[in-house]
């Protein structure tokens, strides 16, 4: 796989000086991670592949979390959210994002709506970082009526979410096209209209992140996908491409990143289909490998690992 074929490259650069034990999870198929530093740990937010015999899709009830104070040993939580825990949704707990304001964590996901044909974004909300978690809404913040769209047959349209320094909270999303939305303080409501960035090859997964005084918009590119990197001065753009920053992940058409700086630190955070006999695009695994930037502030493409 590919993964063991990067590692001699890992242990001849010398980049890699901490064990991530790769992939992290090894229990249950673990995707789309989402992760938040909060106070000394860092709490993991991921899907959950179910494995069902025969079945070549996607089978996801509910979302996992994890947490840790040093990116190796992880602790899981009981579940904190279930696709059931919103009335007016159907299924299907795909990728999402969990950020902290005023002492409430609020977790924007996508999940498919019950009524409207296509995926929605729902609200959930809590008063700790590992739950649980309730809807905040009763409804869809977005949706993506599908019977609308004729050019795309697939419906993602993974949420992430960002504070800036003035305090504007706002959410990005999209599939094939991303789009942005300031959100009020509430975390519940939009403010403002939507708008489109224009990025090469956006196939979904937004993550913004900020280091210094760029802002990157990260996100899956094609299909399989690779994941790609815009910088920009400010959250509103323009936005610049820079280039791949992580190969298609082993034996996964999807890539689904998180980006952190911890403790000094800084992580990039996907997921892989490389758990053996089982593991694919169907059942994934959370991996963790360092990030490293350029002096003028690009990221090095990731090196994965497999250890
Ligand atoms: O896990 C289901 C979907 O696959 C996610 O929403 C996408 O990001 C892709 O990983």
């Amino acid at each position: 796989c590919k993964t063991a074929a990067v590692k001699d490259t890992v242990t001849n650069t010398n980049q890699q000086s901490l064990k991530m034990n790769n992939p992290i999870i090894t229990d249950k198929y673990t995707a789309d991670p989402a992760a938040l530093v909060y106070k000394d740990k860092v709490y993991l937010y991921t899907g959950h592949d179910v494995p069902e015999k025969g079945v070549q899709s996607y089978r996801m009830n509910d979302w996992l979390v994890y947490s840790t104070t040093d990116m190796v040993h992880w602790q899981e939580h009981p579940v904190p959210l279930k696709t059931s825990d919103f009335a007016w949704a159907k299924g299907d707990a795909w990728a999402g994002q969990v950020i902290e304001r005023n002492g409430k964590f609020y977790w924007y996901v996508a999940i498919t709506h019950g009524t409207i044909h296509g995926k929605a974004i729902g609200i959930a909300v809590s008063d700790s970082p590992t739950g649980p978690f309730k809807d905040a809404l009763g409804k869809a913040l977005i949706t993506n009526d599908m019977t609308t769209k004729t050019n795309i047959s697939w419906d993602d349209i993974d949420p992430s979410v960002w504070i800036d320094d003035d305090g504007q909270a706002y959410l990005f999303w999209g599939n094939t096209v991303c789009n942005y939305v300031k959100l009020k303080e509430n975390m519940i409501e939009m403010d403002g209209p939507m708008q489109i960035i224009d990025l090469p090859n956006f196939t979904e997964a937004p993550w913004i992140h900020k280091k210094k005084d760029w802002y990157y918009l990260s996100y899956a590119y094609q299909f399989p996908e690779k994941i790609a990197y815009a910088m920009s001065k400010s959250i509103n753009g323009p936005w610049e491409y820079k280039g791949i920053l992580n190969e298609v992940a082993g034996n996964s058409n999807t890539n689904h990143q998180s980006i952190i700086d911890f403790k000094g630190k800084s992580y990039f955070i996907y997921h892989n289909g490389v758990i053996p006999t089982e593991g694919g695009s169907f059942r994934r695994s959370v991996c963790v490998d360092r990030l490293y930037y350029n002096p003028d502030g690009t990221m090095k493409r990731v090196v994965m690992t497999s250890e």
